[in-house]
């Protein structure tokens, strides 16, 4: 009996194991370094570039997949220097690229044998920007994510359709597995032809909420090609088994102010928010709604005081360059970063929780109090637990305060705010 008892036992954990996801060492080390990394670049470029209209052009303007096409035609980005653009990302503070490969066009930006519709085989430019990327990456010690629309608007087997691709003129039949197993194959190209891959960033699993996706299969792949490749998932809902960081876009973790949050609860894992610096991810000629520079590094203060990374997009121009609006924003956020990107970089969210006055990140035995909105000269803290020995500004100058049991008083002298970030450092 209790041979059977203990074997019946080991078949039960067995399966419990077998279902759950266990990241490996290198995955878990990946993870770490992202965490402590808390800045990228975010590029969204493809063949809708050229219509300067951002990337639901083909969806928005009701283009059919034939007139589409012809954009492919005049993609010619004969500007394009991997090597500026790397540089741009690092001269900013930011220590990894996420590109989209894909958009829910279903253009690719990278040569695969699954389909000619294709940067190598469609556009008189005909290289694999991916490739050419990758390398300069590898050379300036920049990590590579790879953005992978699930969704596509031309591919004839993603059917049935989903909310979305209703006007790009497809035959009502199509062959669901055909398109998973189209998938699989180009994320294998994508894991096996460009190095390493920090990271997979899918979206648009929101345009076929109930389709059977075969994530469990698609993850699983991924992990065996390249096992510290970390899976992100932007399907609006709370991480699902087998990912490995959780991604909140235009909104900080927790929050759904642009509604594309859903549902989605803040997960375990490693986080990170998405943001444009106007209000478009793919190039848009018209759009002039520059955030300024002190939003955001606001914004990027903010995200790691909650804890995640801050992704900042660009959308290229079809000549390959980056509109000097972006570049000049990024290059100030560089500087910004160059002084006090140790109250940042490696830094976890902070013990005192986003306030209407800012945030706090902490690192060691340090935390680091941002004061985003200065409102007055007496900042009181809650309790968090620590016997603080010391309190000062960033610069080093001592500020008198007070512990008691009901917390931390700080006097923040009015001539030292710093209208973007006031950094306040209590030692414990
Ligand atoms: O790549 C960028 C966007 O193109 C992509 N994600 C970022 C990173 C993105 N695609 N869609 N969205 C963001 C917003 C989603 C809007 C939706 Fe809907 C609201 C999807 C489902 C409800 C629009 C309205 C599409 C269907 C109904």
């Amino acid at each position: 009996m209790k041979i059977v008892l203990k074997f019946l036992l080991f078949f039960v954990v067995s399966i419990i194991y077998s279902q759950n996801y266990r990241p490996s060492e290198e995955n878990l080390a990946n993870r770490e370094w992202f965490q402590n990394a808390k800045f990228g670049m975010f590029i969204h470029w493809g063949v809708y570039s050229v219509l300067g209209d951002g990337e639901w052009v083909m969806q928005q303007k009701k283009i059919d997949k034939k007139t589409y096409e012809r954009l492919a035609g005049f993609f010619n980005p004969v500007e394009f220097n991997p090597q500026e653009w790397v540089s741009i990302a690092k001269n900013a503070g930011m220590k990894y690229i996420t590109i989209t490969t894909r958009h829910h066009d279903g253009f690719s930006m990278f040569y695969t044998k699954q389909s000619d519709w294709n940067i190598v085989d469609k556009t008189p430019y005909k290289k694999d920007i991916i490739k050419l990327l990758a390398e300069e990456c590898e050379k300036q010690g920049i990590k590579l994510f790879f953005y992978y629309s699930l969704v596509d608007w031309y591919h004839d087997d993603y059917f049935p359709r989903g909310m979305t691709g209703q006007y790009s003129g497809r035959p009502d039949t199509g062959n669901w597995n055909n398109y998973i197993n189209f998938m699989k194959a180009q994320l294998t190209e994508l894991l096996t032809n460009y190095g390493s891959v920090a990271g997979i960033w899918f979206d648009g699993l929101w345009d076929k909420k109930n389709a059977d996706w075969k994530l469990k299969e698609i993850y699983e792949l991924i992990h065996k090609l390249q096992p510290a490749c970390l899976i992100g998932n932007n399907h609006h809902l709370a991480p699902i088994e087998g990912e490995d960081f959780q991604m909140f876009e235009k909104d900080l973790p927790g929050r759904n102010t642009s509604g594309f949050s859903g549902e989605a609860e803040i997960g375990r894992l490693p986080l990170e928010t998405c943001e444009t610096i106007n209000n478009s991810w793919g190039f848009n000629l018209l759009d002039k709604n520059f955030k300024s520079v002190k939003e955001l590094i606001q914004y990027l203060v903010k995200a790691a005081g909650n804890n995640a990374n801050f992704l900042l997009n660009v959308g290229p121009m079809p000549n390959g360059k980056i509109q000097p609006e972006f570049v000049s924003r990024l290059k100030e956020i560089g500087d910004w970063l160059n002084r006090y990107g140790e109250s940042i970089y490696g830094t976890r969210g902070g013990p005192v929780p986003q306030k209407s006055w800012g945030v706090t990140t902490q690192k060691d035995s340090k935390v680091y109090i941002h004061i985003l909105n200065y409102e007055n000269q007496n900042l009181l803290l809650p309790d968090f637990g620590k016997k603080i020995k010391n309190i000062y500004l960033f610069d080093g100058t001592k500020l008198n305060y007070k512990q008691d049991s009901f917390g931390i008083a700080i006097k923040i002298p009015e001539e030292k705010i710093d209208p973007v970030d006031t950094i306040i450092i209590a030692e414990y």
